[in-house]
């Protein structure tokens, strides 16, 4: 069986883009390949945090995973900073990525440009320690949003050097991006991509947002005065925009979606989107007060921190042989 690993990083509440460009997908494959899936809390202190904040986020989206519908029995599911390898995978891999290569993420290259000051060196390095959590496992594919494509391919150049330079080590891993909802968009600013770490959250819907302020923030999109439901990103992102959302929770195609619209008038439009997210909303967060209250999120973690562990000490001791730095 193939295997898949991802992460999402709790910085802030998941919202909807999370959903629908990642944790969706998770569970969608979670019976036909070997799913790792875990949260990537080191992650998270790249950039200077609030602890007490960020320990509720990091709570949240474990709820949020198992209320999205993985499952301990069908996937592994862990917490990154219960595998200390992680770290240390990340420090060898630093060591064997070129200065260039950082300089040139856009994650890094976009907050440079904007004028950042004092970005930390775990910010900088931040890839290396991304491709650790992906080649730790031997990952086939990676299925994230298209936002974290770079950092992928950046892991596959990776595997390719090490392999290269110390014989077969590593699976070269491959992204999977959905044809649908790989970037959803922010409903105010469409021009950017929908974030948790956004401003104003007006244009962003939190997974534990209430229904009606969830159906509020869709009733306020951006739209355009062209007055047809049309898939056209580059004229109508707003449009777009709640066009994807609604294809992608319903599991269908952008063209079948604009079929649905055709003669539709914006806010009969935006209703229907309203409808099927408050739908989505109701089903994730009635899931997530049942799982809140009990035990499964700790048992969860503890059981997927045993089997990640026992392959992460493997891989890390033969690397370590390898590199000559284990006696
Ligand atoms: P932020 O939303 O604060 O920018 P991030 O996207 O950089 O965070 P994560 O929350 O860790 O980081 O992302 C988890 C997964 O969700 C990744 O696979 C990412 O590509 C995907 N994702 C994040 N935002 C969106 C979005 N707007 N549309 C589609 N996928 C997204
Ligand atoms: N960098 C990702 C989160 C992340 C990840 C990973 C995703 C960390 N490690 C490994 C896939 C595989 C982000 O910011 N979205």
């Amino acid at each position: 069986m193939k295997k898949m690993i991802s992460g999402i990083k709790p910085t802030g509440e998941l919202h909807i883009g999370n959903y629908i460009g990642a944790l969706r997908n998770f569970v969608k494959y979670q019976d036909d390949y070997d799913m790792y899936v875990f949260i990537a809390n080191l992650h998270t202190i790249t950039v200077p945090q609030d602890p007490i904040e960020i320990n509720k986020y990091l709570k949240d989206a474990i709820a949020l995973y198992l209320a999205c519908g993985l499952d301990k029995d069908r996937s592994t599911i862990f917490l990154q900073s219960d595998v200390l390898e992680h770290a240390n995978l990340g420090f060898i891999l630093a060591c064997h990525t070129y200065e260039g290569e950082l300089d040139r993420m856009t994650q890094y290259k976009d907050k440079k440009a904007k004028g950042a000051e004092g970005l930390s060196a775990g910010f900088y390095t931040y890839p290396s320690l991304m491709a650790a959590d992906i080649l730790m496992y031997d990952a086939d594919f990676v299925p994230v949003g298209d936002d974290q494509k770079q950092h992928v391919e950046l892991t596959r150049d990776l595997a390719q050097r090490m392999n290269n330079r110390y014989g077969d080590l590593f699976t070269v891993p491959e992204p999977l991006i959905s044809e649908v909802g790989a970037r959803i968009m922010d409903l105010q600013d469409p021009s950017r991509k929908m974030s948790k770490s956004d401003q104003s959250d007006k244009g962003c819907i939190y997974l534990l947002d209430s229904p009606k302020k969830a159906a509020k923030k869709i009733m306020s999109a951006q739209t355009d005065s062209l007055d047809q439901v049309k898939y056209d990103p580059e004229n109508q992102a707003g449009i777009s925009n709640l066009l994807t959302i609604y294809a992608a929770i319903k599991n269908i195609s952008l063209k079948e979606a604009e079929a649905l619209f055709t003669d539709y008038r914006y806010g009969d439009f935006k209703k229907a989107v309203a409808e099927v997210v408050v739908e989505l909303l109701e089903t994730i967060q009635g899931r997530y007060n049942e799982i809140i209250e009990t035990d499964i999120i700790a048992e969860t973690l503890n059981e997927g921190k045993i089997k990640a562990q026992k392959l992460a000490s493997a891989k890390l001791n033969k690397l370590n042989k390898t590199l000559g730095i284990q006696i």
